[in-house]
Formats: structure tokens, C-alpha cells, sequence
């Protein structure tokens, strides 16, 4: 059994998705309950995965990790195909995660005031180009890679819920709103979501 260290409606929600996608068994560990987290992994941050004795980090490499020890129609095993639903993820995972970061950083960090209203502004104007381009991609199906959903559509899902928590209006094309919708409608989204808030922290 993966044990997951998480944080509700984190980045770590794809990985926990991407799990139940799998059909594994896994422990929830709210990192709120971990009195010495950094040992766990020293930037401090979400998802970790403990497998047996392995403690994994970076979310994107461990769904790679998940996706290569378990039969699963999420990326393709070999060729074209599998490069663009990497790059696909990568998008997702190193510029459009850290795009969103940029408001929390600004959220926590910044006093409030003109400056900081500026940085709100020009971070949701890169964030919208980032839509614009996922957008753009979508062709052939609803998802990403198109007609079956792939890691980049569950990382973008749960980034998609961020916007919310700041005074930003971030636009997201009509593709995109509708493979959000269906990553949200499926039954492993669904169950991590409640699960993560079902776990209650100390
Ligand atoms: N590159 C890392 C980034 C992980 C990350 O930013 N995690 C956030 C939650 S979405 C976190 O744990 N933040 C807590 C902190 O910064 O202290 C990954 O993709 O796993």
C-alpha cells in the first residue's frame, strides 16, 4: 500500500486521483499532522509518495513512477503519442503550476497596495495565456491528448480551483471549462476530493 502525504485541493489531489485511477491502495496523510515534515522532504511541499521504504517527490515524476509500475490506458507506453502527453504534463506541471504560485506567493508575501494589485493582474494575464494555449491544443477530443484523459488534464483540473482563492478573474476557454467538467465529473476525482476533505486535520 502508497502511503500519500497531501494538503486539500493541492497539487497533490492529481496524484491522489491518478491512485484511485489506478485502482491502489492508499494512506492519506494530511501534512497538517506531520510534526517534522521537512524530514520528510526538506522543501516542505506536496505530494510525497511512500512506497514500502521510498519516499518519492515531485508530483510529475511520480505520476511517471505510477505510470510505469501499473497497467493503466492514461499515456501511451511508447512513441508520439507518449511525448506530447509528457509535454503536455509538463506544461501543466512546470508552467502552469508555478504561474498559479506566483498569487499565492503574492497572497502570503506582499503588502497590500498598488504594487501588489499590479502583481495580481500581470500573474492572471500569464496565467490566461497559459489557458489560451491549453485551449488551443484541445482538437481532437474533449482532452488534451484527445479522447481519453491523461495526467496533464488532472494536474490542469485541480490547478483550475486555485483562482478562486484571490482578486483575479482568470479566463478559461470553453474546451478547457468542458474537460474540466468531465475530469471533475469522474468517480476517482471525486472520491479524492471528498476523501482529502474527509480527513480531518489535528
Ligand atoms: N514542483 C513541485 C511543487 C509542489 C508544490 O508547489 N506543492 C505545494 C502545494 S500545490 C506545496 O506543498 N506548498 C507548500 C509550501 O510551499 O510550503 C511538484 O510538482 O511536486
Amino acid at each position: 500500500m502508497y502511503s500519500l502525504y497531501f494538503s486539500p485541493g493541492a497539487c497533490s489531489l492529481a496524484t491522489h486521483t491518478i491512485l484511485n485511477m489506478l485502482n491502489q491502495k492508499t494512506e492519506l496523510i494530511h501534512v497538517s499532522n506531520v510534526k517534522n515534515f521537512e524530514a520528510v522532504n526538506p522543501s516542505k511541499m506536496v505530494p510525497v509518495l511512500k512506497d514500502g521504504d521510498t519516499y518519492l517527490t515531485e508530483g510529475a515524476a511520480i505520476i511517471l513512477y505510477l505510470l510505469e509500475k501499473h497497467e493503466n490506458n492514461l499515456m501511451a507506453k511508447a512513441g508520439a503519442s507518449r511525448q506530447k502527453a509528457i509535454e503536455n504534463m509538463m506544461l501543466a506541471n512546470a508552467t502552469m503550476h508555478p504561474a498559479y504560485g506566483r498569487l499565492f506567493f503574492a497572497s502570503a508575501n506582499m503588502e497590500e497596495g498598488k504594487a501588489k494589485d499590479d502583481f495580481f493582474k500581470a500573474a492572471a494575464e500569464t496565467i490566461d495565456k497559459i489557458w489560451l494555449s491549453v485551449e488551443n491544443k484541445i482538437s481532437e477530443g474533449p482532452f488534451l491528448g484527445g479522447h481519453s484523459v491523461s495526467p496533464a488534464d488532472i494536474l490542469l483540473t485541480v490547478y483550475s480551483d486555485w483562482g478562486q482563492y484571490f482578486p483575479v478573474d482568470i479566463n478559461i476557454g470553453p474546451k478547457a471549462q468542458q474537460m474540466i467538467k468531465l475530469v471533475q465529473q469522474s468517480e476517482a476525482f471525486k472520491l479524492a476530493s471528498q476523501k482529502e476533505a474527509d480527513t480531518v486535520a489535528n
